[in-house]
This record gives structure tokens, C-alpha cells and sequence, in this order.
């Protein structure tokens, strides 16, 4: 009988170790995005994130953050950006303007700079359903957010890495 195929895997790892991370942060809802960013920065400083290698920059809402991750993205100072932000429905329509095109604004934002953006923005109906999704009984998405930012950055380093020609033939796949 053949042997299963072991398919080749390409992982990021979670060591922010040199990693370069930029958090854009909206003011909007500060007592909660405030509460997502230290969970953010939490998760970056247990795996090993230095001061100097964390920027945070604050827009005045959801709205703006697609802008101001693209501005960062275009520095090539940052290896992956977190778009920290706290979206909660009103009595009109403003809050689904506000939601996709923020997600639309980011989602372009990390496709057209190749520069991964965690979207770390919450989107809910009441204030009770987004505290208890920055630091309390639903954890903190702003922790989760930052480990994920971590792996992303680790994974397109080695993506970038994989599609570049290398030097010694030994190391190439046959
Ligand atoms: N911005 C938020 O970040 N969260 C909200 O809940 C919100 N609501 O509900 O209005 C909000 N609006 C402001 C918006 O993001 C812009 O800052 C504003 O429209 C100016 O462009």
C-alpha cells in the first residue's frame, strides 16, 4: 500500500521577536477600543515585542481607520498593522455605512499593500455584547488580534521568502 501523503506545510510562528506592528486605534468608543488596544499590546509584549517596535496611532473613528492603515502600510516600516475599533448600532442606518466600509476600507487597504491588517474592529448591537468582548466574559479580541497579527507577519515573511530564487541549489525542492 502507498505511503499517505505528508503535504509540505507553511505555517507563521508566534514570536514577535523583531516584528515591526503598527495599531491604528479609534477614539470612538474609547472605553472599549482602549480596553481591545491593551489586549493588543498584551499579546505582543508576552511574545516578545519590544517598545520600540510598536507604534499606535489614533484616528477619530471606525470610519477612518481604513486610511490611516494604508498611510502606515505605505511607511514599509511595519510588518503587520491592527486596526483596533468599537462599532455599535444606533436608531439609524449610520451604523451599516460605518461597519462594511470600514471592513470594505481595510480588507483593500492589506490587498493593495501586501501588508497583512488584523481587523480588530467590533460590530455590535449593544454596549453590554462589546465590553464583554474586550476583556471580560468573551474574552479580549484585541488580545486575540495581537496573536494573530503575529503569525500573519510570520506567515508572509516566509511566503515572501518561499517565492524568491535561492542561491544554494541543495536547498531547493526537487
Ligand atoms: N464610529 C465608531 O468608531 N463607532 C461607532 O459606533 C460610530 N457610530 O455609531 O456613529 C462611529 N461613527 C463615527 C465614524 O466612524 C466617523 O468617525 C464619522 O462619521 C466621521 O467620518
Amino acid at each position: 500500500m502507498k505511503d499517505k501523503l505528508q503535504p509540505g506545510k507553511i505555517d507563521g510562528g508566534l514570536n514577535a521577536a523583531g516584528l515591526r506592528f503598527g495599531i491604528v486605534v479609534s477614539r470612538f468608543n474609547s472605553f472599549i477600543t482602549e480596553r481591545l488596544l491593551q489586549g493588543a499590546v498584551d499579546a505582543l509584549q508576552r511574545s516578545g515585542a519590544g517598545n520600540k517596535d510598536v507604534d499606535v496611532v489614533h484616528v477619530p473613528g471606525a470610519f477612518e481607520l481604513p486610511l490611516a492603515a494604508k498611510k502606515l502600510a505605505a511607511t514599509n516600516k511595519y510588518d503587520v498593522l491592527i486596526a483596533v475599533g468599537c462599532v455599535l448600532r444606533g436608531e439609524t442606518t449610520h451604523y451599516d455605512y460605518v461597519c462594511s466600509e470600514t471592513a470594505r476600507g481595510l480588507q483593500l487597504a492589506q490587498m493593495d499593500s501586501g501588508v497583512p491588517v488584523m481587523f480588530c474592529v467590533l460590530t455590535c448591537d449593544t454596549l453590554e455584547q462589546a465590553i464583554d468582548r474586550a476583556g471580560s466574559k468573551g474574552g479580549n479580541k484585541g488580545y486575540e488580534s495581537g496573536i494573530g497579527a503575529i503569525e500573519m507577519a510570520r506567515l508572509s515573511k516566509k511566503l515572501i521568502a518561499a517565492g524568491k530564487p535561492q542561491n544554494d541549489s541543495k536547498k531547493r525542492r526537487k
